[in-house]
């Protein structure tokens, strides 16, 4: 390795992150008939945004003429052992272990950042752009072509020593960098763990993702009702979700013991908070990405998968004193898959609720009661 990389990668592991690799920047042709074909099927759901710039995305020499390397950094997170509590009989639900802490693309994003500055120290004049999940860019691609780890079966680049907790970030720069050693070998193997394990089947063979099946899409970027079919399949996630991060063999040792706390909270304590509440809670959280009437739409699922007789009480108060359709909307479903005396005069009050989407829910979950 010469003297500028090995520099550079101290300076990245300084900064905390575990995988450096380099590639040249060329542009990515290889799979751009997978990715168009991904998008006409609708695999970006409404992430309107994926299917903008595609020439952007498989050559970011587009952006800047001048890049013609990528330093691909992983940035590690801790992988969250499932706590052995009945989630059901306590109410609690389960955010992903990525946003837990502080919003990663802020910490990321300045850790890598830099590491830039780094290089252009040692290259005075030189230009570098930082990216955390901010721009039109492949982030998985260049990851995999800088060799820090393969493109797996569950969609992730994963790492033989580090699983698949790690962040991505890229650092375009016009230095150049040849791409580093061998490339990874796919250790995915027959191993179908994920594809299998994922309840909502968002996961297909050929690396296949459909984000409108996936439960991470639906907890955080659906701004509108969770279709009602998935909603048993949701559990008790309420932002994001890591099974096909769990059941994969190569994060076996990640997973550190951790207990319910911030982890699973109680269910009931969410559906109350107010904006004021949740501003507070989650500002420097990536939870805030859901708003509180999508964090809060998620709340009630979770409550009605519960099928907790006390889960009846805060969804019938939230039906009542929420002012978001949205969430209670949602609150009717539970309140419909609880059952039981309580919960049907709640839902024959929402009968007469001034928001058609509620008033269905509520004349659709009578009709199951
Ligand atoms: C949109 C998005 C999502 C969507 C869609 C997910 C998806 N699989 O595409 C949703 C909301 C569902 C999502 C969920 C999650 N995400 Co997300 N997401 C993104 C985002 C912003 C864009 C991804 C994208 O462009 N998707 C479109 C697909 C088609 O693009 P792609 O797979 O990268 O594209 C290429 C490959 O598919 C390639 N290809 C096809 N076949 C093959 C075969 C081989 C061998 C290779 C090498 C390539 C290849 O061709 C495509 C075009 O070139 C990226 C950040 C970024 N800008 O890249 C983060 C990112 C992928 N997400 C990340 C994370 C952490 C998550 C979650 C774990 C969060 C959570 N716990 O809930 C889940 C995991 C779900 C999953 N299995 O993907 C990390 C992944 C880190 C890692 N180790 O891989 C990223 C990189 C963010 C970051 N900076 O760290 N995410």
């Amino acid at each position: 390795m010469d003297l500028l990389r090995e520099t550079l990668t101290s300076a990245a592991h300084e900064q905390g992150f575990v995988l450096v690799g380099f590639a040249r920047l060329n542009p990515l042709s290889e799979h751009e008939a997978f990715y168009r074909r991904w998008l006409a099927d609708g695999g970006n759901a409404s992430m309107t945004y994926l299917a903008k710039d595609p020439e952007l995305r498989f050559d970011p020499r587009r952006l800047d003429a001048r890049y013609k390397s990528v330093v691909s950094l992983g940035y590690p997170y801790a992988a969250r052992a499932t706590p052995t509590v009945d989630w059901r009989a306590e109410m609690r639900g389960r955010i992903a272990a990525y946003a837990l802490g502080r919003d990663y693309h802020d910490v990321v994003k300045k850790r890598a950042r830099a590491v830039g500055d780094v290089l252009r120290r040692l290259r005075p004049g030189s230009t570098t752009r930082t990216y955390v999940d901010t721009g039109p860019v492949f982030e998985r691609e260049w990851a995999s072509a800088s060799r820090i780890g393969w493109f797996g079966k569950n969609t992730m680049i994963l790492n033989r020593e580090h699983g698949s907790y790690f962040f991505l970030a890229e650092i375009f720069t016009d230095v150049e960098f040849d791409a580093t050693a061998e490339p990874y070998r796919d250790h995915c193997g027959t191993c179908r763990r994920c594809l299998d394990l994922c309840p909502t089947g968002a996961l297909a063979d050929g690396y296949v993702m459909r984000s409108e099946l996936c439960i991470s899409y639906q907890t955080i970027e659906n701004r509108g009702a969770i279709p009602r079919d998935l909603r048993p399949k949701l559990g008790n996630w309420i932002f994001g979700c890591d099974i096909c991060n769990d059941v994969c063999p190569w994060n076996d040792d990640h997973a550190s013991d951790h207990s319910a706390g911030d982890l699973m909270p109680r269910l009931p304590e969410m559906l109350a908070l107010s904006e004021e509440e949740f501003g507070r809670r989650f500002t420097v959280s990536a939870v805030k990405r859901a708003k509180r009437r999508g964090l809060l739409r998620n709340v009630a699922v979770a409550l009605g998968n519960t099928r907790n007789p006390d889960a009846v009480a805060p969804l019938a108060h939230s039906i009542e004193a929420e002012t978001e359709p949205l969430i209670r909307s949602h609150a009717a479903w539970a309140l419909g898959e609880i059952g039981g005396s309580a919960a049907r005069r709640a839902l024959e009050r929402a009968l007469h609720d001034r928001d058609t989407a509620v008033r269905r829910e509520a004349a659709a979950a009578l009709e199951t009661n």
